[in-house]
């Protein structure tokens, strides 16, 4: 049979350059100290690009910049003007989407179709959105005339590198303040791409500023004492340590940790559906997002079906070349991501629950994971409480609705949840129940820049997207 398998999107859409320097007052400079590190493209464990390393004094340019570009410029400025701005980077980000999606793929792993399809269009859609509410401050229901925090610190993970980005940057410039945002180290060349993108769309110099580094950058920018407000997202210790850096300071904050949701699915609900939704909740990008679908509560009666079901499904995924259009499931992020997978699965098997994958070759060079499901898992298994972050399924079944319940909360985390149901009035009942910032229903994993985001418990504080995005940068 003809199977339709198109070219591999090409790398040469985009040009990456040997090396990248920090973005600092609206120039790429060097860092002080000539410190650097090495982006690896995860799917080949090629070195994609030399990039420089934010030492203290670095950040601290970075943060006068800000602060210069707030007072000068940026906080003074009419809304109607920052709105332009804005709107002039979403569109270009819509121009140059092709070449910003190979380069997520590149450096993230990711498959292309998802950099393409879900993470571009939802950039874009935050800045255009955002955009609209910058002139609009006055009616957003913060009383007359809310006032900018200042300089914004904003750290963000590998996972959704750019997506990330966006979440961060159009909120707080919209409302009028500077920000320093500093990627993951595993991802920084989207970031950097986007700093071209701001001088090609005029942004006034110090508005944006890029520092590359790891956790001693990302130390040196939450604690310097110029920052107004801090925005993180990636692990819950890592957080933790924020909050503890940030008390005693006049410092607000906002953090989106980890999460470990629980995707329920009743035995009225339309199977193969369902099944969709399992699949894209705990496989979508590698299962490397902070609100998977990681733990399956089926309802004992269906069980059995759903699991066959399941399995049948997991046999078609394919795994491989995150830059070819067919990959369901591409690489996982770095080393290290795939040590920790890997530790937390031996784990799940030596506690007792069974493991199983489909059939699946995988390349010789870079990080891989086959995607994976354990069944017999019960709550007090590790892989059932701690968040793995890769491509693991933990199944566990429940009896009646308010099993279902008290297991789905029945974790530190609260980010978000699934149901699936045929019936209105359960979904109600178990929405209302169920301690997570994000509960979907018959459907899982969808985004969309009008809707807040953020969690309950150890899964964070403060709210992300919509309107509440705003209020993070804010005095109101
Ligand atoms: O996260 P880190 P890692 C979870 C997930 C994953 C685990 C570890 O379970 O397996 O965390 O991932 C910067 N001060 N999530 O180690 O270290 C760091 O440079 C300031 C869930 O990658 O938290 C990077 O830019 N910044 C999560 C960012 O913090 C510091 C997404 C995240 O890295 C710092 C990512 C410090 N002391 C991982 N130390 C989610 N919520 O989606 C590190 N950083």
């Amino acid at each position: 049979m003809f199977e339709y398998a198109p070219a591999p999107e090409s790398r040469s859409v985009v040009d990456i350059k040997p090396s990248y320097g920090l973005f600092v007052d609206g120039a790429f400079v060097d860092p002080t100290d000539g410190g650097s590190f090495k982006s690896v493209n995860p799917a080949s464990e090629e070195v994609l690009a030399e990039i420089a390393e934010a030492g203290n004094e670095d950040v601290d340019r970075a943060v006068r910049a800000a602060r210069q570009a707030y007072e000068k410029v940026w906080g003074p400025m009419p809304g109607r003007d920052r709105a332009k701005y804005l709107f002039r980077i979403a569109r270009i980000i819509q121009e140059r989407s092709r070449e910003l999606a190979v380069l997520e793929s590149l450096d993230n792993g990711k498959p292309i179709k998802e950099s393409r399809d879900v993470d571009l269009p939802l950039v874009a859609a935050h800045f255009f959105y955002y955009a609209g509410w910058a002139d609009k401050l006055p009616y957003a229901g913060f009383g007359p005339d809310p006032k900018p925090l200042g300089v914004a610190a904003q750290v963000i993970p590998w996972n959704f590198p750019l997506l990330m980005l966006a979440w961060k940057i159009a909120p707080a410039l919209a409302a009028g303040n500077t920000v320093v945002l500093k990627p993951a180290e595993t991802t920084p060349l989207t970031a950097l791409l986007f700093a071209e993108i701001c001088q090609q769309a005029d942004l006034p110099a110090g508005v944006v500023n890029i520092v590359t580094g790891a956790g001693d950058t990302g130390r040196a920018l939450v604690e310097h004492p110029g920052v107004d407000k801090v925005a993180f997202t990636g692990s819950t210790d890592v957080g933790k340590a924020i909050a503890r850096a940030v008390a005693g300071t006049r410092k607000k904050l906002t953090l989106e940790l980890g999460g470990k949701a629980a995707n329920i699915v009743f035995d009225d609900a339309p199977i193969d559906q369902a099944v969709e939704g399992i699949v894209n909740g705990i496989f979508f990008n590698q299962g490397h997002v902070c609100c998977a679908g990681s733990r399956l509560l089926v309802q004992e009666s269906v069980a059995d079906q759903v699991l066959e079901s399941l399995k049948r499904r997991m046999a078609q995924l394919r795994v491989g070349d995150p830059l070819d259009k067919n990959t369901d499931i591409g690489a996982i992020n770095s080393a290290a991501q795939l040590a920790k997978i890997r530790e937390l699965s031996e784990i799940g098997a030596a506690e007792g629950a069974e493991r199983w994958s489909p059939p699946c070759e995988l390349p010789e060079r870079g990080f891989w994971f086959a995607p994976t499901i354990f069944t017999g898992v019960t709550q007090a298994h590790r892989i059932a409480r701690e968040e793995i972050f890769g491509p693991v399924l933990s199944v566990l079944t429940f009896r009646t609705p308010a099993e279902a319940v008290e297991k789905a909360n029945n974790t530190p985390y609260g980010l978000s949840a699934g149901i699936w149901t045929d019936k209105g009035s359960r979904i109600l009942w178990t929405a209302d129940r169920l301690r997570a910032g994000v509960v979907w229903a018959n459907t899982f994993n969808k985004f969309d820049p009008t809707s807040p985001f953020g969690g309950y418990k150890e899964s964070g504080y403060g709210r992300e997207g919509g309107r509440h995005g705003l209020e993070g940068y804010l005095n109101v």
